[in-house]
């Protein structure tokens, strides 16, 4: 989700800063206000925004700054990976294995999810897996603490102090206490990594407690991710996409189909998609299903055409779908990793 698009865009930006400030190393937060000042300041506004005290002294017991996050903040991890490599390394024997086993063992929560948000649970699943390996590594970092800490620095601070009211506002409507709220070092929560704004946006109450818990209840975890895509524009007649083969003169079709305009968001990902086409269009420009037949003969959607690994690689035609799960997280390597993970889970 776009939970990851920021972090990318952090890893971005911490790039440049790393540039920027190279000869001179910075301090550990940056931030020309003392902490506790600032600190002050924040719960002031969180007082403003109807958070109690009682709340506010929960969340904020004991918790200092943690120089770790903003350490991972600045570090520039390599991503370099190639395609291939991507998916080998994601979507492993091991995890298809162990998803196969999670849904047998939460099957009705999976199908009560399905055919409330009507996702297939399928999809629900393989995000559950890429996301957290179906709920092994949710993060074990005190969310307040992360956002406080990512709050007081000063390189993304507008966006984490939004995301801290948020997370602030999670424990005044007792969602979760706060000693549990737990998550990456970037805030991102729970079993399907929701941000605490997306929480607001998109978590879903399965089981009808009056909580929406994304940490520890799985219906709600189901949910959620489920209640995400169809919020994203999700069509349960249709799958992901599929893959293809192309005619001789890759060259030709590329130019032709070539996207003219920039996308309205994930541009990052979606400037390497052609632009959109009927299955019917595709056929007639001479493409074909992997195992060279003709395309099904499905109307009323559209497909880019994706070749995340270069002309010499193999191409895919991407359903709308696929562009719902690009929201979750906006790279065609991990909504490819999604995809190919929910069909060995079909
Ligand atoms: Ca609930």
């Amino acid at each position: 989700m776009s939970r990851k698009i920021f972090i990318l865009s952090i890893l971005m930006s911490s790039i440049f800063s790393g540039q920027l400030f190279a000869k001179e190393p910075r301090k550990v937060a940056d931030n020309p206000v003392p902490f506790e000042k600032w600190l002050e300041e924040v719960k002031k506004e969180a007082l403003k925004n109807n958070i109690s005290q009682k709340v506010l002294e929960a969340a904020f017991k004991d918790i200092k700054l943690n120089p770790k996050v903003i350490k991972l903040d600045r570090t520039q991890p390599e991503f370099s990976i190639t395609f291939k490599k991507y998916i080998k390394g994601r979507v492993t024997k091991t995890r298809v294995k162990r998803g196969l086993v999670k849904i047998s063992e939460h099957k009705e929560l999976l199908t009560k999810a399905q055919n409330i948000t009507q996702v297939q649970k399928r999809f629900i699943a393989a995000i559950w897996g890429m996301e957290t390996n179906y709920g092994s590594y949710t993060g074990g970092h005190n969310v307040v603490r992360s956002l406080m800490t990512l709050a007081y620095d000063m390189r993304r601070s507008k966006f984490f102090r939004a995301q801290l009211m948020k997370a602030l506002q999670i424990l005044e409507e007792g969602h979760i206490p706060a000693s549990q709220m737990k998550g990456s070092w970037a805030g991102a929560m729970g079993q399907g990594q929701f941000m605490p704004g997306s929480f607001f946006a998109y978590a879903f109450d399965l089981d009808g407690d009056g909580k929406k818990n994304i940490w520890t209840n799985y219906g709600d975890s189901f949910a959620s991710i489920g209640n995400y895509l169809k919020k994203h524009g999700w069509r349960n007649d249709q799958t992901w996409g599929r893959e293809v083969t192309l005619p001789q003169n890759i060259d030709a079709l590329l130019e032709k189909t070539k996207r003219l305009k920039k996308p309205k968001s994930c541009n990052r990902s979606l400037k390497h998609h052609s632009r959109e086409f009927s299955l019917a269009q595709w056929q007639e420009m001479g493409v074909r299903t992997k195992w060279g037949k003709s395309l099904p003969k499905i109307k009323g959607f559209k497909a880019t055409l994706v070749m995340p690994a270069g002309k010499e690689g193999p191409a895919y035609l991407a359903y709308e779908n696929f562009r719902a799960i690009l929201t979750y997280n906006c790279s065609n390597y991990y909504a490819l990793g999604v995809s190919f993970l929910s069909d060995k889970l079909k």
